[in-house]
């Protein structure tokens, strides 16, 4: 059977999404990071050699990398689902942002991530340029979005699932960035936030974080507020909190 191993509040959100979305049964094995990166019950698993989450485990296949276990899972599990094929009119653009999801914009959240980690002067190009690129990224996707429900055409595809972690729990981390110039992108992961197989994985794989589909950012980032035992990605009873849950 397939197990699934996601590290809390990570990039394998996105497979537990998948597996949901597609109805399979798969076993989910979640790890608690320790304190901020993987546990040893993630690295030490046979064939996770890098020890990062997704992994997954299916009879003797071990796999990692998002990109490669959604494509082995629609291959074996997909039954023709969430991936248009060759011939069908929305194949390159779902090739195209299925592949722009880890290609373009997993890599520039992380550039601006690192960069406001390190507290640079303010106007540092480095800062512009980084900042910049974002903006520019958003603004391509909100632009996609304005002609499409989905990144692809009427219907989710394996390019949103790879996508949608950019735009929501990666905010935790940083950049802070406010989706508020984006509508398009704001409507878009308000859908996500109907959808009951995102609603099913977000409470199966992180039951106590809110998913951080609203377009504000957050106020501080989990590295800023001391790791995950801060409360800055965890759900609150309150309407309005220090998260700016308002938007
Ligand atoms: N490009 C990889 C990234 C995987 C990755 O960096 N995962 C992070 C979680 S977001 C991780 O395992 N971090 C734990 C660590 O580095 O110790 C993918 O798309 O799967």
């Amino acid at each position: 059977m397939l197990t699934v191993h996601h590290l809390g509040i990570s990039q394998s959100e996105r497979i537990v999404w998948l597996c949901e979305e597609l109805g399979i049964a798969y076993k989910l094995q979640v790890h608690t990071r320790a304190p901020l990166l993987a546990p040893d019950s993630l690295k030490s698993l046979p064939g996770n050699s890098l020890g990062k989450a997704p992994f997954i485990v299916d009879d003797d296949v071990t796999l990692s990398e998002s990109g490669a276990i959604c494509d082995y899972i629609i291959a074996k599990y997909g039954n023709g689902k969430l991936a248009p094929e060759l011939g069908d009119k929305n194949y390159v653009d779902f090739l195209y942002w299925y592949h722009y999801a880890n290609a373009t914009l997993q890599p520039l959240m992380m550039n601006v991530m690192f960069i406001e980690m390190a507290e640079l002067p303010p106007g540092a190009p480095s800062t512009e340029m980084a900042e910049k690129r974002l903006q520019a990224a958003l603004r391509h996707i909100d632009e996609g979005l304005a002609k499409n429900k989905w990144l692809a055409g009427d219907e989710l595809t394996t390019a949103d699932i790879l996508s949608v972690y950019s735009l929501t729990t990666q905010r935790y981390y940083g950049p802070l960035v406010s989706l508020k110039p984006y509508g398009n992108i704001v409507r878009y992961l308000s859908d996500v936030g109907r959808r009951p197989a995102y609603k099913r994985a977000m409470e199966l794989g992180d039951p106590e974080m809110e998913p951080l589909l609203r377009a504000d950012a957050p106020s501080m980032t989990i590295f800023a507020t001391g790791g995950i035992e801060s409360d800055v990605w965890r759900k609150s009873d309150l309407e309005t909190d220090e998260k700016g849950a308002s938007d």
